[in-house]
């Protein structure tokens, strides 16, 4: 049924790695607009690929803030053209690809205040960034920068007790220091710093719009328990930061009234409100509603796994995030066992031992169970707490792009024949593919291996299809395994993103977890999910929560059932692999050091107890690929 025609709508944006998107949705939560800008084929001024620039050294990686305005243009005169009537929409919100930042220059909150409406976004504010190159996610250069803000939190441990997760190249604080440090001239010309997310709010309030505590969570800034900014990561950041960071407010606050820009522009009624802005993934977990035992995969730039568990089990990596949605609850429990950052700050003796590393396990139960701590008893709110787990992937769509490319003709149509064409299981035929350093678990790699788990320097094209999406859904479970996922009577996999409309890779999803997959209409959760978190926002204060404000929204639909067989297929040598690679005790620096020093000269290298041996630095490390 059509909703009246003026009846309210909901705008839901999502500023992300590849792209610009938005939804709209009626008070029945039906979805009755979508558009999007694509960064590479609609702004090739900007000459990006996938809507990023790698600089040479491989390890940092920038998007241009002013491409961001003008998607913003683009996007806005294209839901026009569309015929949207903007007046009837009572409130926005948004998210943004998380960790990275936008710097604003001196100057720039009066441009905002007083925007032509006549003149195009991108047109006015040319000259308002002091960096134009703004850091983003992929970025993997602050390695320094890292150990330093350990080393001044008293070590990597009581930094995740801080501020949720140990230091990691591309959360915010430690990009901030590596260009203070490295481009002190545009630091100083520096007027407020933005994550994606607040930056694009801040164009739709024409001010500067507060950073919410979900996405203020990846920064390795925010207090998780305070919810401020911690003195100890600031005064190890940059000097007087807290003036360039703004308070931080709740995920769910009225931020203010449109700007009059955009009503004059774009016909936005004087009334409609702005909700804060969050990271895409705190998003998405809204627009996905995830239920206790469910797992969602979110197949984008990056593949997310995000998952709630009742009783999380200590592994030992990830990140605790406050919640978008609820605001007494912390979004992500997610626990690490990578003992070479603490080597490096001496925190544990006996390193890389089991011994050690259970201990750890066992100090970050007692940190979470502190967390959880606030009036009850810390096991009754263990046992209720909301707890969302989530692993990031950096090797996710561009990946199987570049093997759909190389082995299927540049045809998702091939690919999906592949798919169809190959059994379950890949006749044993396996590979990993690491093409940039990953997050989870930081290896650099790409290494196939055949049916006699012999390493082989490929595979026919056909197999390899299979052996890149098995190997990414297998890698997928391990972690979703090891952070306690196991499948339970009801157990659903959500799956999300770009890749969750193509059948055949749900099918390998549903097949490797064996269990039934889902995907909700829209491809893509995070835009719905701030289309939701904007009429939320409207009713949170008055105590409304989030889950009747969405119980009106439909049902996920089954896509995918695991095959009889799927039980039985079993990778050993992926799970041992994998499993190794991350219990060796080295640095992500020494790390890219042996990549580049492997005196074998292997292109792709990662640490993992293998054959050879090669020194760096006084460190023993290992090169993966047999000599
Ligand atoms: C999460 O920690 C990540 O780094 C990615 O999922 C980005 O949010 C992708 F935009």
């Amino acid at each position: 049924m059509a909703s009246a025609p003026r009846a309210p709508l909901y705008l839901g944006l999502d500023l992300s790695t590849q792209q610009l998107k938005a939804v709209v949705i009626d008070g029945e939560l039906r979805v009755v607009h979508q558009s999007g800008v694509q960064f590479d084929a609609e702004l090739p001024e900007f000459r990006t690929q996938g809507g990023v620039h790698i600089h040479t050294d491989r390890l940092t990686v920038t998007s241009p803030v002013l491409m961001w305005v003008k998607a913003l243009d683009l996007l806005l005169d294209k839901m026009k053209r569309a015929g949207l009537d903007f007046s009837r929409v009572r409130a926005l919100s948004g998210s943004g690809q998380q960790h990275g930042s936008v710097f604003w220059r001196r100057g720039a909150s009066e441009t905002l205040k007083h925007l032509d409406p006549d003149q195009d976004l991108h047109q006015l504010l040319q000259d308002s960034f002091s960096v134009s190159d703004s850091p983003v996610w992929m970025d993997s250069s602050s390695t320094q920068q890292c150990e330093d803000l350990q080393a001044a939190a008293g070590g990597a441990l009581r930094l995740a007790e801080i501020t949720g997760s140990r230091a990691y190249e591309r959360f915010t604080g430690n990009q901030i220091a590596k260009l203070r440090q490295s481009r002190a001239e545009e630091f100083q010309d520096t007027e407020r710093i933005s994550l994606v997310s607040s930056f694009a709010a801040s164009l739709f309030l024409g001010g500067y719009a507060a950073i919410d505590y979900s996405d203020g969570s990846g920064m390795n800034l925010l207090d998780i328990r305070t919810r401020n900014w911690s003195e100890i990561c600031l005064q190890a950041t940059a000097p007087h930061l807290d003036q360039l960071l703004g308070a931080p407010l709740p995920s769910t606050s009225v931020l203010g009234p449109v700007s009059s820009y955009f009503v004059h522009r774009y016909g936005f009624s004087e009334s409609c409100s702005v909700v804060a802005f969050t990271g895409d993934n705190p998003a998405s977990l809204a627009g996905m509603r995830l239920q206790p035992g469910d797992v969602a995969v979110s197949l984008g730039t990056s593949d997310t796994v995000f998952l709630w568990l009742q009783q999380p089990r200590p592994a030992l990596e990830g990140h605790v995030f406050c919640n978008p949605v609820e605001q007494q609850e912390y979004m992500a429990l997610l626990w690490y066992t990578h003992t070479h950052t603490h080597k490096q700050t001496g925190e544990l003796s006996g390193e890389g031992s089991m011994m050690s590393r259970k201990s750890e396990g066992t100090r970050l139960l007692d940190a979470s169970a502190m967390l959880v701590r606030k009036g009850g008893g810390a096991r009754d709110r263990l046992q209720c707490f909301r707890c969302f787990v989530i692993s990031s992937f950096k090797n996710g769509s561009l990946t199987r792009e570049r093997v759909r490319n190389e082995c299927a003709g540049a045809s998702w149509e091939l690919f999906s024949a592949a798919l169809r064409d190959t059994p379950l299981g890949n006749h044993g035929n396996i590979g990993f593919y690491f093409e940039t350093m990953e997050i989870t678990p930081p290896v650099i790699g790409v290494h196939r291996f055949d049916s006699a788990d012999c390493e082989v320097s490929s595979l026919s094209p056909q197999v390899e299809v299979r052996a890149v999406v098995e190997g990414q859904f297998l890698s997928r479970r391990l972690h979703a395994e090891r952070l306690g996922y196991s499948i339970i009577p009801g157990t659903r996999v959500l799956a999300t993103g770009g890749a969750s409309s193509n059948k055949e890779i749900l099918q390998v999803l549903s097949d490797v977890f064996n269990a039934p997959v889902y995907t909700i209409d829209l491809s893509d959760s995070t835009c719905l999910g701030s289309a939701y978190r904007a009429l939320h926002g409207l009713v949170a204060e008055s105590g409304a929560s989030f889950v009747d404000v969405v119980k009106k929204a439909p049902e996920p639909r089954l896509v995918a059932t695991p095959h009889p067989k799927a039980k039985e297929v079993r990778r050993p040598l992926y799970d041992d692999a994998l499993l190794a690679s991350e219990a060796e005790p080295c640095s992500r620096s020494l790390r890219q050091e042996l990549h580049e020093t492997c005196p074998h000269n292997h292109r792709n290298t990662f640490c993992s107890p293998a054959e050879t041996n090669t020194s760096v630095s006084g460190d023993t490390l290992r090169c993966t690929t047999s000599c």
